[in-house]
C-alpha cells in the first residue's frame, strides 16, 4: 500500500506537470487584426479590421495554420458607445470559411452591441475537402463614435458559445487548437488631428511607426491606414516615403539612429547590434532598412540608392537631383583611363 502522503506529492507533481504543459503550448496560433493601432480623428471615421491568423509567430510574416483550417470561431468585442458595426453587411467572412456546418454562409452576428461573432468552416461538399490555409479570416467595417482625445480596446476571444462540446479552430486533421490559441488586442487612437505617418498614435512620427510599417509591409496583406503611398499596396514604396518624404521623417534609408544624416554612427550602431546575416528579427535600428525583418546586404542596396551617405541632412524640399558622386568618381576614372590610353 503506498504511502498517502507520497500518493498527494505524486498528484501535486503530476498536476503541475500538466498545467506547465498547458502553458507550454509549442505551435502556439496567434490571432489578431491587421492593425496593433487604428488612428481616427473623430466621430463617423471608419475602421476596417482584417482578421488575421497566424500559425507560427515565430517566423516572419504570416504563416499558415499547420495541417491547415478546417474552422475559426471568434469575436471582437469593443466599447459600444465608442464604436459601432450597424449591420452583418459590415462583416466579410472569408470566402474560403464562408459556410457553417454544411451549408452557406457563415454565422456572423453583430448583436448585442460592442460585440460582433464570426463562426465559419470551409465548404464540406467538396471531396477532397479545400482545406484553408491562407491567413485572413475575415474583416469588420467598424465606424468610430468617440471624440478626440480618446482611446478604446478592440478584443478578441473565441465566438459565442454555441453548445456543449464547441470546438473553435480545428484544423484540417479534425483535432481542436483551441488551447493553442492567442488572442492580440488591438487599439483605436481617436486623436484631434493625427500627423501624417503617426501610426501608432503617440503624436509624433518615429521609430515605433517604423517598425508598425515594417511589420505590416512583412504580412503583405495591406493594412489600409499603411498605405502611405496610396496604391493599396504596403510595400517598401511605403517604407520608403514615411524615411525619405519631407512631410515625414524626411531622412536618408540607413539614418539608423534617425538623427536626420547618414553617417558612420549609423553604421556602428546596427553592427553593435549584431543581427547582420543572423537571419534574427532586426528592426530598424538594428540594420533593417528594407522593411524585410532581417539585416543583410539587401538592407544596404536601398541605403545606397537613397544617397545619403556623409551628406548630411536632407533638403526639406526635394532638390534637383544632382548626379552622384560615384558617378563623377566613374567618369573621372574613365577619364584617367582614357587619357592613359592616348599617351601609350
Ligand atoms: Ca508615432
Ligand atoms: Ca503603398
Ligand atoms: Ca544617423
Ligand atoms: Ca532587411
Amino acid at each position: 500500500m503506498p504511502n498517502p502522503s507520497f500518493i498527494r506529492a505524486a498528484a501535486v507533481v503530476l498536476a503541475s506537470l500538466g498545467y506547465f504543459a498547458k502553458q507550454c503550448v509549442a505551435d502556439e496560433i496567434i490571432v489578431r487584426l491587421d492593425q496593433p493601432v487604428y488612428v481616427v480623428s473623430g466621430p463617423g471615421d471608419v475602421v476596417t479590421a482584417q482578421v488575421l491568423i497566424d500559425g507560427n509567430a515565430d517566423r516572419q510574416g504570416l504563416q499558415p495554420v499547420s495541417d491547415g483550417l478546417f474552422s475559426a470561431g471568434l469575436k471582437i468585442l469593443f466599447d459600444d458607445r465608442k464604436a459601432t458595426v450597424d449591420s452583418k453587411a459590415n462583416v466579410i467572412v472569408k470566402r474560403e470559411l464562408d459556410y457553417f456546418g454544411f451549408s452557406a454562409p457563415a454565422l456572423v452576428s453583430t448583436t448585442p452591441s460592442g460585440e460582433v461573432s464570426i463562426h465559419g468552416n470551409i465548404s464540406q461538399a467538396d471531396v477532397p475537402l479545400k482545406l484553408y490555409q491562407g491567413s485572413v479570416l475575415g474583416s469588420v467595417r467598424m465606424t468610430n463614435r468617440a471624440t478626440a482625445v480618446d482611446r478604446y480596446p478592440l478584443t478578441l476571444d473565441f465566438g459565442r458559445n454555441l453548445g456543449p462540446n464547441e470546438d473553435f479552430f480545428v484544423d484540417g486533421k479534425g483535432i481542436t487548437r483551441d488551447a493553442s490559441i492567442r488572442f492580440i488586442p488591438s487599439e483605436v487612437v481617436v486623436a484631434e488631428a493625427p500627423a501624417q505617418g503617426d501610426l501608432d498614435g503617440d503624436g509624433t512620427v518615429g521609430v515605433q511607426d517604423i517598425e508598425l510599417l515594417s511589420g505590416a509591409v512583412q504580412t503583405r496583406i495591406d493594412p489600409g491606414q499603411y498605405d502611405l503611398t496610396g496604391d493599396n499596396q504596403v510595400n517598401y514604396d511605403d517604407l520608403q516615403l514615411l524615411i525619405e518624404g519631407p512631410e515625414y521623417l524626411n531622412t536618408w534609408i540607413g539614418d539608423a539612429d534617425l538623427d536626420g544624416q547618414f553617417t558612420t554612427t549609423d553604421f556602428v550602431t546596427v553592427f553593435v547590434a549584431g543581427l547582420y546575416e543572423t537571419g534574427s528579427p532586426a528592426s530598424w535600428n538594428q540594420g533593417d532598412w528594407n522593411g524585410d525583418g532581417i539585416f543583410d546586404t539587401s538592407d544596404f542596396v536601398g541605403a545606397f540608392v537613397s544617397g545619403g551617405y556623409e551628406v548630411g541632412p536632407r533638403p526639406a524640399v526635394a532638390a534637383v537631383p544632382e548626379p552622384n558622386s560615384l558617378i563623377f568618381l566613374a567618369v573621372g576614372l574613365l577619364f584617367l583611363w582614357h587619357r592613359r590610353s592616348l599617351s601609350i
